[in-house]
């Protein structure tokens, strides 16, 4: 670096130096000439004052001898070379032996003989000076005195090396400090940046000055730049992150208005037993997914109002700004009558589409008026995504089996919207899915969404199969598309996951202090083993067969009695449908038959909650389990085994599930069992209770990842790139065929 520096600043300041030298210094010369030469003038004219009145008197009597000595006496100063008195003719009067040729009184015979004038000589150069007299006798004569000029010629000489000298000095020392104050601060600077690399300090933590040199601003931000592609690549491999997804809505769609549709609503405000309005995260898998998504992008999310105090808190747009804390996205509510709710949410997609979409044996009911509501409520929803779109590209995401019409509607609205829809729950062969009477136009609402996803290939198969046989379009199976009416739209398998760190996490304490919560809370005794289930109070979640399973269990391996409780969270969901109702009172008289049956004074084998919990509630029980049983008949992914992981940073605890439940697809570390075989699931709960502490660390270990690099914000990346991608070829069609046409026009 120093020899770069002497290079770089060291010769051009010494060829700047030398160059202004060479420019100034015949200025100098002149400027010094200009001096001596007034110097000369003024002494010859103190020379002729001081001759001038002998002069006069010598000229009119002009005896030689006497000039002679007196004018020797004169030019005996050794820069006073000679004096020579002249008539005004030019003819010499006397001059002095010393005058050197060509310098004579010819010279006194011009007009501007006053004109002090410099003259070159064989011994150098003299300066000659002419002044006019009167004599005694009145006779004028001109004289003429020499100076000797060669002491000039010599102090130029003195005058242009010293200059020469003090420039060559001048320019090394400027040229040594500027290499010596550059080399410092450089490598200052460039320390503290590499710091910065070194530590990755790019952002406010930096060291290196920032306004001091302006590159170094530059070469931070494009380090950032190289970081921030770096870590997003990184993060699209194995930790997708909300800035990730961010990046992907903004690269692929181009900061589109996004909106989300579904039935649920992320938050719930329910009127307190003081009146007041109280804020509940609803049970539901769809909510838990999702709202990590809208709230690192934004947007709106159009739900249904289904809170006892929804209404008290909206503005008149019944629109308001969620989460509560932490506003980051708006939540628009729709309000639905009692019969709009009763025919489209409790008939037409709960008893119909629910039942028959979940292979769990409860006959699904299909009335038309239902059937009515459910198309009325879907084109509600539909003109209120278009009022929210102001735009006429945005991103509409639709979720579940409650919407199945509304890509249909959206899209004659807004045919330029990008639509994605998510099919929450499984969905079954086409021989089950033909009992729906309205299944084409169920289908040909769906296929009007650029994206359709599912959980599992397996459902996206059985879906394929569905539309071939019941609607008439093309179907690629390459490329999983089907093209209707000139609408391609593509059918794709998106596992659904969770936010990963989930964010209960930061409030709660260590899984030790989980767990004598949990025991402190539901009166258990410090050593027990506590096993748990979460779910809204479902008949597809399998809950009975879980405790007869658990029951088998200490039927069969008497040692577990009394050492081991389940704590099952039931969250009371669709009470009004009579099938809800009936399930509610079996599990509760199950649990109680255990309980009766098994129990004794201190110990409670089954602990039923059949209360709404809170989620830093149910991330608690999760810290707080030996192992949590998931054991759905049948689901679509089941997200609370997911959670489990997520939960258990220690890396314990032990997951029991179904393989009925899309998540056994990813989580082939799990204990996995047939929900239907309860002594199956009986012999994983006891394997579970008695797996060794490694075993335990390394089944989590390898789940633990699989959710991570699989989270949420990977499973909305995906489905909204292929959507931003299908969107694209779809215009590309569209504007060829345009060309076409009118080229045929022309022709
Ligand atoms: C559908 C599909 C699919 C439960 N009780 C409480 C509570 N929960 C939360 C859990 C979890 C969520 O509800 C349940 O998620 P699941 O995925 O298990 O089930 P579904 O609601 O049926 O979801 C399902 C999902 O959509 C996503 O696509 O996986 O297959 O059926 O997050 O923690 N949350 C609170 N209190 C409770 O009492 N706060």
């Amino acid at each position: 670096m120093l020899r770069t520096l002497v290079w770089r600043f060291a010769l051009p300041t010494l060829l700047v130096i030398t160059g202004a030298a060479f420019f100034v210094m015949p200025h100098v010369e002149s400027l010094l000439t200009g001096w001596f030469r007034a110097d000369v003038d003024m002494r010859a004219q103190l020379v002729m004052s001081s001759m001038e009145e002998p002069l006069t008197e010598l000229v009119d009597r002009p005896v030689a001898a006497r000039i002679k000595r007196y004018l020797a006496k004169v030019t005996a100063d050794e820069r006073l070379l000679a004096v020579l008195v002249c008539r005004p003719d030019g003819q010499a009067i006397y001059q002095t032996e010393q005058t050197p040729p060509p310098v004579s009184c010819a010279m006194a015979a011009v007009d501007d003989f006053r004109q002090g004038k410099p003259v070159r000589t064989p011994r150098g150069t003299v300066y000659v000076s002419g002044f006019e007299a009167v004599a005694a006798g009145g006779q004028a004569f001109r004289t003429l005195i020499v100076h000797d000029l060669s002491f000039v010629d010599r102090r130029h000489g003195t005058v242009r090396d010293y200059l020469i000298a003090f420039a060559v000095l001048a320019a090394a020392a400027l040229a040594l400090l500027t290499v010596a104050v550059a080399w410092l601060l450089l490598h200052g600077w460039v320390g503290a940046l590499i710091r910065d690399i070194r530590g990755k300090r790019f952002q406010d933590d930096a060291e290196s000055p920032r306004a001091a040199l302006p590159v170094l601003s530059q070469v931070r931000q494009v380090l950032r730049e190289i970081e921030d592609s770096q870590r997003l690549e990184m993060d699209y491999r194995e930790n997708w992150t909300p800035r990730a997804l961010q990046h992907v809505v903004r690269e692929h769609l181009g900061e589109p208005r996004m909106i989300v549709v579904s039935n649920r609503e992320p938050y719930v405000h329910m009127r307190g037993e003081d009146g007041r309005p109280r804020v509940q995260v609803p049970a539901s898998g769809m909510v838990t997914a999702l709202e990590p998504v809208i709230r690192a992008c934004s947007g709106v999310w159009v739900a249904h109002g289904s809170g006892t105090a929804d209404k008290d808190v909206v503005d008149r747009h019944d629109r308001v700004r969620v989460p509560p804390a932490d506003p980051a996205y708006t939540l628009r509510r729709v309000w639905l009558s009692e019969e709009e709710e009763n025919g489209y949410y409790y008939g037409f997609a709960n008893e119909g589409l629910w039942p028959l979409c979940h292979v769990a044996y409860v006959r699904p009911a299909f009335r038309e008026e239902d059937w009515r509501q459910y198309a009325a409520v879907n084109g509600k929803f539909a003109q209120v995504v278009a009022q929210e779109a102001q735009s006429d590209s945005p991103v509409i995401f639709v979720q579940d089996y409650h919407f199945a019409l509304l890509p249909r509607l959206v899209r004659d609205r807004i045919p330029g919207a990008t639509i994605a829809l998510f099919w929450h729950i499984p969905w079954p062969n086409e021989e089950t899915f033909g009992v729906c009477p309205w299944k084409e136009e169920l289908l040909r609402g769906m296929l009007l969404a650029d994206i359709l996803g599912f959980h599992t290939r397996y459902h996206c198969q059985n879906f394929l199969a569905t539309v071939d046989r019941y609607v008439e379009c093309q179907i690629d199976r390459e490329h999983m598309t089907v093209t209707i009416h000139g609408h391609v739209c593509r059918v794709a398998a998106y596992p659904i996951s969770i936010e990963w760190p989930p964010r209960w996490l930061e409030q709660l304490p260590g899984v030790d202090a989980c767990r004598q919560d949990v025991c402190r809370r539901f009166g258990l005794p410090a050593d027990i083993a506590i096993g748990i289930g979460v779910e809204r109070w479902d008949f597809t979640k399998g809950i009975v067969e879980r405790f007869q399973a658990f029951e088998k269990m200490l039927e069969r391996h008497p040692r577990w009695r009394g050492k081991v409780s389940l704590l099952q969270v039931a969250a009371p969901t669709r009470g009004k449908l009579p099938v809800y109702q009936a399930l509610r009172q079996e599990t509760e008289a199950v649990a109680e038959g255990i309980n009766r049956k098994w129990g004794t004074e201190s110990w409670k084998p089954i602990v039923l909650i059949g209360e709404h919990q809170e989620p830093l509630e149910v991330f608690g029980l999760y810290r707080a389990a030996d192992f949590c049983l998931v054991n759905s008949l049948h689901d679509g992914m089941n997200l609370v085994a997911k959670e489990f992981v997520s939960a258990r940073d220690d890396e314990d605890g032990v997951l029991i599930l179904s393989t009925f439940a899309g998540a056994s697809r990813e989580l082939i570390e799990a204990l996995l069992v047939n929900p239907y075989d309860i002594g199956e699931t009986a012999e994983a709960i006891r394997t579970a209770l008695e797996m060794p502490r490694q075993e335990r660390r390394d089944r989590m270990r390898l789940m633990r990842l699989t959710v991570k690099e699989n989270n949420v914000y990977r499973w909305a990346g995906r489905m909204l790139m292929d959507a931003a991608r299908v969107r694209q070829r779809q215009r590309l069609r569209t504007a060829a065929a345009r060309g076409t046409s009118q080229a045929r026009g022309a022709a």
